[in-house]
């Protein structure tokens, strides 16, 4: 039996280091968390505890795999069959149509930043058509940049210093378990949590006060708290480092305190809550990354920070407001290629749509690596109908999904346990690397061979040159020069040296007049109708890391909607859930811990495993920095139809 140590490259935040044991086959038998590692303290979340099902699965893809025409099975074939078709056809349908005729879409399937050089390569071969916004966390990204010039975070252990907690939107026990240790040590030593919600998650029992907002109405929400903080100013005073203080006071001002809570249906009290543990410094704001997943999604993550700024919560230790930490800022990246902006370019949200309505040229191409858009983005049944258009689609990938099904070539990859890569985590400052704990089945490849391989036959000589371990090492100059270098990541967690404890220290931001910059224009709030009363939302479940599953799902997906809002139907029972785009057949589960505008079902649905969330999901972008907005669609349930 050996152990094996490496890091989690899962789209997650926390960036685990992992120990493997591994028997005398090779094989891994058995994963844990390392009690080495900080922030991983001994322990993994429940969808990663369950990954060796997944890592020795039989659907694995071990060879290439081709479709030799649509509807077709997908046969087995040899690399070398693969990489020349993809080349062919990729010179082909350039010299053709031209490179905007090639589409490469990438998503978080893998965090490893060597997975970046598919994009160095599709940008010298062509540049090719791209996607343009990030569904994730684009609108969250795009207000931070607004206000504070940059997106980062406090060092995750500066909530000790924090005597209020605010974990607002975030669901920790599901999605990132390991800011608990910390928040539990918080609390011991004094500290006070508030949780803001419309779903009372296991994390309402952790915190001194659960608010339930009405779904989408954070905004609002926070002008109610911006009424009480704005009568009590700190010092130094907010309007020495913000533009637009009197514009922002004059739009709190424009609905009375009453009507903002009413609009976040919160009742007075306990904005006096919050609004008096912001007053007392120092309070920090954690914010979770499905707020912004709506249509006031920017506006609303603005709104968190124009609270911290009028406070007096910023700059100081336990204080800011703290949503994604820059995880590739220590490593030198720009070699890795990454256009700013594409010649051409599909918003990532409207995919499907975009797409289809591309005509000068087609889309005859399409790459796509580490994602599975067909379920996850949203109007997935136009993102279906658009990849089924093309001519020729490879999708490189682990394990099948509905992405894989609508493939001409799949070509199989390494999972996280095989994995030789380098980490920074986008919730914490420490820098990793993932090396290989075991051997990967069959002929699944390192993603850089695959690359390598095109590379060689689009004649674009020695570009990608180099193991992983050699680019790996392209990328430490930076850190090098601090005397941090692989061998040390090596061994285990790093924090990044250049990561400030705590962000804005002397109240200057990196805006380009210096000063921070309030929101003063009020969003739409989303809104139900008499026809779809519900609005619908699949957030995260423990099961599952997106649409990869640990545990299979219910043969019907589950809706999960308040007892008040089942309009009769029992639990249990089979209902239709509809929006204007479409309806699926759902098991109901009354569940009181929703909030009752609510109907919720898991993210991660697939078509192959009983239906998407995103099939019922028109495609609308938030309101800045190109995201998603996963949560805003009016839906119903219904008796199902009769047979
Ligand atoms: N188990 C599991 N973990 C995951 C993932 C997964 O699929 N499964 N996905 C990963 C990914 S891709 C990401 S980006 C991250 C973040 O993953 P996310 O799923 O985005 O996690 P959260 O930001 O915690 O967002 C979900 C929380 O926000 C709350 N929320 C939704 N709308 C509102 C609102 O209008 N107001 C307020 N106050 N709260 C709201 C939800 O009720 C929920 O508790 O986590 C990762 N972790
Ligand atoms: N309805 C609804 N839809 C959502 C969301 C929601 O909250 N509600 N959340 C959205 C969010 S926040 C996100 S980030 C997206 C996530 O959507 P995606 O990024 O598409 O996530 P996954 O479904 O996990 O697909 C990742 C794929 O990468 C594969 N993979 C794993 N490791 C590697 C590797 O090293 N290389 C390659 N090439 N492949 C690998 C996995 O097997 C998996 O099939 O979904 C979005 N969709
Ligand atoms: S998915 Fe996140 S919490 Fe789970 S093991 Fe990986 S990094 Fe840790
Ligand atoms: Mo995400």
């Amino acid at each position: 039996m050996l152990t094996k140590t490496t890091a989690c490259s899962r789209d997650c935040p926390d960036t685990c280091t992992l120990v493997v044991e591994v028997d005398e086959a090779g094989k891994a038998t058995k994963l844990r968390g390392s009690a080495d590692d900080p922030v991983t303290q001994g322990f993994l979340c429940e969808r990663t505890s369950r990954f060796l099902d997944r890592q020795n699965s039989p659907e694995r893809f071990t060879t290439p795999m081709w479709r030799a025409h649509k509807g077709a099975a997908l046969e087995p074939v040899s690399w070398e069959f693969a990489m020349d078709l993809c080349a062919q056809r990729l010179l082909q349908c350039r010299e053709q149509s031209g490179a905007a005729s090639i589409m490469h879409y990438r998503s978080g399937g893998s965090l490893g930043l060597l997975k970046q050089i598919s994009e160095l390569l599709f940008e010298t071969f062509g540049p090719v058509t791209l996607k343009r916004g990030d569904i994730c966390s684009g609108a969250g990204e795009a207000a931070q940049e607004l206000d504070f010039g940059v997106c980062d975070s406090h060092d995750l252990f500066d909530i000790q210093h924090s005597k209020h907690i605010f974990l607002w939107g975030k669901n920790i026990h599901t999605m990132g378990p390991h800011l608990l240790p910390l928040l539990m040590k918080a609390k011991q030593a004094g500290a006070k949590l508030y949780g803001i919600d419309p779903v009372r998650t296991r994390q309402s029992g952790l915190v001194d006060h659960f608010i339930q907002p009405n779904p989408g109405c954070d905004f609002a929400l926070a002008m109610a708290i911006s009424w009480t903080v704005l009568e009590h100013p700190p010092q130094p005073h907010p309007q020495t480092y913000c533009d637009h203080y009197e514009a922002f006071g004059k739009m709190v001002r424009a609905r009375s305190q009453q009507e903002w809570a009413d609009i976040a249906g919160v009742c007075l009290a306990q904005v006096k809550v919050l609004a008096d543990a912001l007053c007392d410094q120092p309070a920090c704001i954690q914010v979770g990354w499905g707020l912004g997943r709506r249509r006031n999604g920017g506006a609303t993550i603005r709104a968190l920070d124009a609270l911290a700024a009028i406070s007096g919560n910023l700059g100081i230790a336990g204080g800011g407001v703290s949503y994604y930490f820059r995880r590739r800022g220590a490593y030198d990246c720009l070699q890795l290629g990454g256009l700013d902006v594409a010649p051409r370019s599909f918003s990532e949200a409207c995919l499907g749509q975009e797409m289809l309505a591309a005509k000068e040229p087609l889309v005859r191409f399409l790459w796509v690596t580490a994602g599975n858009p067909a379920s996850m983005l949203p109007d997935s049944e136009s993102v279906r109908r658009a990849f089924a258009q093309v001519e020729t689609v490879v999708v490189v990938d682990t394990h099948p999904t509905d992405t894989t099904d609508l493939a001409d070539l799949v070509l199989p990859t390494l999972t996280l346990l095989e994995d030789d890569d380098l980490l920074g985590a986008y919730g914490n400052h420490y820098l990793r690397v993932s090396q290989p704990a075991v051997a990967p089945p069959g002929e699944a490849r390192h993603e850089l061979w695959i690359w390598q391989q095109m590379a060689s036959r689009l004649g674009l000589g020695d570009l990608l040159e180099g193991t992983p371990q050699d680019w790996k090492q392209r990328m430490m100059g930076r850190l090098n020069g601090v005397g941090v270098g692989l061998e040390n990541l090596a061994r285990g967690p790093v924090l990044n040296p250049f990561a400030e404890k705590l962000l804005f220290a002397d109240r200057h931001f990196p805006t380009p007049n210096g000063k921070m910059q309030l929101v003063f224009q009020e969003p739409s709030f989303p809104s139900t109708n008499g026809d779809f009363p519900l609005l619908l939302a699949a957030f995260s479940t423990p099961k599952a890391q997106a649409s990869q599953w640990s545990v299979a799902p219910p043969a019907i997906p589950v809706a999960r909607v308040h007892p008040s809002s089942a309009g009769g139907l029992q639990h249990g029972q089979t209902a239709r859930l509809e929006t204007r785009l479409g309806g699926l057949t759902v098991q109901v589960q009354c569940d009181k811990s929703l909030h009752p505008r609510l109907v919720l079902l898991d993210k991660g649905g697939m078509l192959r495993l009983g239906g998407s969330p995103n099939s019922l999901l028109p495609a609308h972008e938030t309101d800045i920095g190109g995201g998603a907005s996963y949560y805003d669609e009016p839906a119903r349930l219904s008796q199902p139809p009769l047979e």
